[in-house]
């Protein structure tokens, strides 16, 4: 089988990101620009290194550290095509979307990378930030006129409120606003219990908020 060098260079720029190699990252990226890779593509190719050091983390076969440089070097790649990602068209109908980690927990970083694979997916995400209150994602529900609030919950004790955040949500919007939940904490049972959306990474939920909109969701 013959590799093609747009294959090779991607699975490169793919193995910068994980090393968290900012010159090398950056380098990738320009050349698979002027290779003519859109934009959307190259971003698939550095979440996907990302995605995979938040495996490697949550299988305790690397360390904090290591998801840190390999962030930044995400981050770094993203800035150099960041404004071709947004004048490229997008597919499927954009939502409004309000996302947050639930009260009681700090983490971000998944959260993080969620908000981004939305926003460049081309949805427009008011991002609340960490430790949210219920009646706060409620509040901003309907400030913003949220199809979607999407929940991070990593943290056992964090469920309590991701429970309350449902109900509190549902009170002010009724069926207008629909959810979607990740993180270590959550679970497709708990979400099928609940009867709203789970996404074990950010790809899948970016795909999970898609079949939303065709089953003919907002
Ligand atoms: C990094 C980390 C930290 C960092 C957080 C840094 C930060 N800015 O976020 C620090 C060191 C600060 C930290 C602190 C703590 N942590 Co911590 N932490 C982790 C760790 C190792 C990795 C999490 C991570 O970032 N993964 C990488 C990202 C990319 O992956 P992700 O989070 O899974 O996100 C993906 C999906 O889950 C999904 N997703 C996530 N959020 C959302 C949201 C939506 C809407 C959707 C659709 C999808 C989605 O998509 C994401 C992207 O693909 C996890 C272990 C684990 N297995 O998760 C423990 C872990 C979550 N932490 C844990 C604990 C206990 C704590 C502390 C309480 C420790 C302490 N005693 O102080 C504190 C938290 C305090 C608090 N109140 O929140 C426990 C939780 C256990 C439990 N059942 O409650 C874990 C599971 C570790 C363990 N095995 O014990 N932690």
């Amino acid at each position: 089988m013959v590799v093609s060098e747009e294959t090779q260079l991607a699975e490169v720029l793919k193995q910068n990101v994980i090393k968290g190699d900012v010159k090398a990252t950056e380098s990738c990226v320009n050349k698979l620009l002027e290779m003519g890779l859109s934009a959307r593509k190259i971003f698939d190719i550095i979440s996907t290194g990302v995605l995979h050091m938040g495996e490697q983390l949550s299988n305790k076969e690397a360390f904090l550290p290591e998801l840190v440089v390999t962030i930044d070097a995400f981050k770094k790649g993203l800035a150099l095509i960041e404004t071709k990602l947004k004048s490229e068209p997008k597919a499927g109908k954009p939502l409004r979307i309000v996302i947050g980690t639930v009260e009681g927990d700090i983490h971000n970083i998944g959260k993080n990378l969620v908000k981004t694979m939305l926003e460049v997916s081309g949805h427009d995400v008011y991002d609340l930030g960490v430790d949210i209150p219920a009646d706060v994602f409620a509040a901003k529900a309907q400030e913003f006129d949220a199809d979607i609030v999407g929940m991070s919950a990593l943290v056992s004790p964090g469920l309590m409120s991701l429970r309350k955040t449902v109900e509190r949500v549902r009170q002010v919007r009724g069926d207008r606003t629909n959810f979607i939940i990740g993180g270590y904490a959550t679970s497709p049972a708990l979400a099928e219990e609940l009867n709203i959306m789970y996404a074990k990474d950010a790809i899948d939920a970016v795909n999970k908020i898609h079949d939303f909109v065709n089953r003919g969701g907002a």
